[in-house]
């Protein structure tokens, strides 16, 4: 059978075939940009975990390789599961991943590159003096995973975090050495919190407190902020909280002013998990890749033969204010960009949508700014909303406002019967607006069967004062991925049209709000494929 291919991503990182999920490793080393995943070699659902891996050198294009760590030893026979890249200061990169043996205990193991001039590193070996380091009587042996880039404190002691649980209380466990090799478990985690459940894949970096360039790990002063970052296995959502990180006393403190547990800051509010984040060195900056998950059923992923993307890697930086993450898709998918379209100050009013036509809207990039003459008809704020999410479904697109629901209408048909709106709705608070973002998947496809989340996520920006709000979205085929305010709040959605595909898919501008908002400027572009996507 010939099964229809029309979900599948043009620009977005995926294999010819077979399932993926978490993001593994990834690197810059000696030129070149480095991905490991993990991957089914067998099938289009998870199973079989092994390290795919495939070398870029602009992030774009991907030349895959085979496998580089496969289950073949009894520290990993029974999977290889997530883990980080660290350079070490000799030059040499190693990779710290977690091996399952045949009791299914979870164990942190090594691996380095058999041939250190071979510019692909193709080749990854596992040294006998696996593993290094298993779980401890007081270490859950089921719940202890996903090593960390370690780093190297002033004090000639290594680091790495590994993400572990007790009972309902997520952690991240410190572990420490001072030849990469014999690792001890410090006395405490470096963070834990009840009530969160277990922490997949824990992310823990520098960052700087102004500007957007990043730091490399191990990086630390006055000047610098750290975040933490873990996936909670129990919401399939990812949190981070900024804060300090003290490594005389081997602890990360998050600022008191944010929420630390399932309502926290979110690098995505929509479909991705198990992201990851290295220091990239030729241009500075930090950056972050996440997982999308299908959100169609597994007999459709086992039809169409594959399953999961990785998203478009983000650069991440602190945000001025310092109590959020800015992140932004790396400059290099601006290459894609073609034929590009403009709008300019356009007013739409209320029941209006505005097609934005010379674009394959089923494969392009959309930049927009929407100025707000007035904010007087913002519907009121009911202080109790403190689940943005709650609120998308009710507040739909379809469902009219005063100032807002306006955006986007992604992958819509002609007719509009399919659409992905991605909008903001603006309210007022006692003492400030409140400005709501959502990525809304319920009228996606009229396919039935499908998972059609109504994700959102508020946006945090003085409304009053600017007067506008910027959205972008990165639209591919069955993936929306939306950045709102520069990149404060992002909300990436999959969905499955079976009517808005290729030539039949459109993109509008749209208001449901009796204030009439104006598109400053939007600019579109329809987007190449890469020239080489692991072909
Ligand atoms: N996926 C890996 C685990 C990790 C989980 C297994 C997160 O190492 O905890 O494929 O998606």
């Amino acid at each position: 059978d010939i099964v229809d291919q029309i979900h599948r991503t043009a620009y977005h990182f995926q294999p010819p075939k077979h399932w993926i999920n978490d993001p593994n490793a990834p690197m810059y080393y000696n030129g070149v940009y480095h991905l490991f995943y993990q991957y089914n070699p067998k099938g289009a659902v998870w199973g079989n975990i092994v390290w795919a891996h495939s070398v870029s050198t602009d992030l774009i294009n991907w030349i895959p390789l085979k496998p580089a760590i496969v289950p073949s030893e009894p520290f990993d026979i029974k999977g290889c599961w997530s883990g980080s890249a660290t350079v070490l200061p000799n030059n040499i990169p190693i990779i710290l991943y977690t091996g399952l043996d045949s009791n299914e205990t979870q164990l942190q193991n090594y691996a380095v590159p058999a041939n250190i001039s071979d510019p692909h590193l193709e080749n990854w070996i596992k040294p006998a003096n696996n593993p290094l380091v298993a779980p401890d009587h007081t270490v859950n042996r089921t719940a202890f995973r996903d090593p960390t880039t370690a780093w190297l404190g002033s004090d000639g002691w290594w680091r790495m975090l590994v993400g572990s649980k007790n009972k309902r209380r997520g952690i991240a466990h410190l572990y420490k050495s001072k030849d990469f090799m014999n690792w001890v478990k410090a006395k405490h985690p470096i963070h834990s919190r009840p009530d969160t459940g277990m922490w997949e894949c824990p992310d823990f970096f520098p960052v700087p407190k102004s500007g957007e360039n990043g730091l490399d790990v191990g990086i630390t002063g006055r000047d610098v902020r750290h975040v933490l970052k873990v996936s909670l296995d129990l919401t399939r959502y990812e949190y981070y909280t900024i804060g300090r990180y003290y490594p005389e006393i081997d602890r990360y403190i998050p600022y008191d002013t944010l929420v630390d547990g399932w309502a926290g800051l979110r690098p995505d509010y929509g479909n991705f998990y198990a992201s990851k984040s290295f220091f990239d060195p030729k241009t500075n900056r930090r950056i972050l890749w996440g997982w999308a998950n299908e959100s169609d059923s597994r007999q459709d992923d086992v039809d169409k033969g594959w399953a999961g993307i990785q998203t478009i890697p983000r650069k991440v930086w602190l945000d001025p204010s310092g109590k959020q993450l800015r992140l932004w898709p790396v400059e290099e998918v601006e290459k894609l960009r073609k034929d590009p379209v403009l709008m300019e100050n356009t007013a739409v009013e209320l029941g209006q949508h505005v097609e934005v036509t010379g674009v394959t809207a089923a494969q392009c990039d959309v930049e927009v700014s929407f100025t707000i003459p007035s904010l007087e008809k913002a519907e009121p704020f009911d202080p109790e909303w403190v689940n943005a999410q709650d609120l998308c479904a009710p507040m739909g697109a379809k469902k009219q406002g005063g100032v807002g629901p306006f955006g986007l209408l992604t992958l819509a048909s002609e007719d509009l019967e399919e659409a992905t709106p991605v909008f903001f709705r603006v309210f007022k608070a006692d003492t400030k607006y409140v400005v709501l973002m959502c990525s809304d998947a319920s009228s996606s496809s009229l396919k039935e069967g499908l998972y059609k989340p109504s994700f959102a996520g508020f946006v945090n920006v003085d409304i009053e004062a600017e007067k506008r709000i910027s959205l972008r979205s990165l639209i591919d085929h069955s993936v929306v991925e939306s950045f709102g305010a520069g990149g404060k709040t992002c909300i990436t959605s999959r969905v499955y049209p079976t009517k808005a595909v290729d030539g039949e898919a459109h993109l509008f501008v749209f208001n449901n709000g009796t204030e009439a908002v104006h598109v400053e400027k939007l600019s579109a572009w329809s987007m190449n494929r890469p020239l080489r996507m692991n072909n």
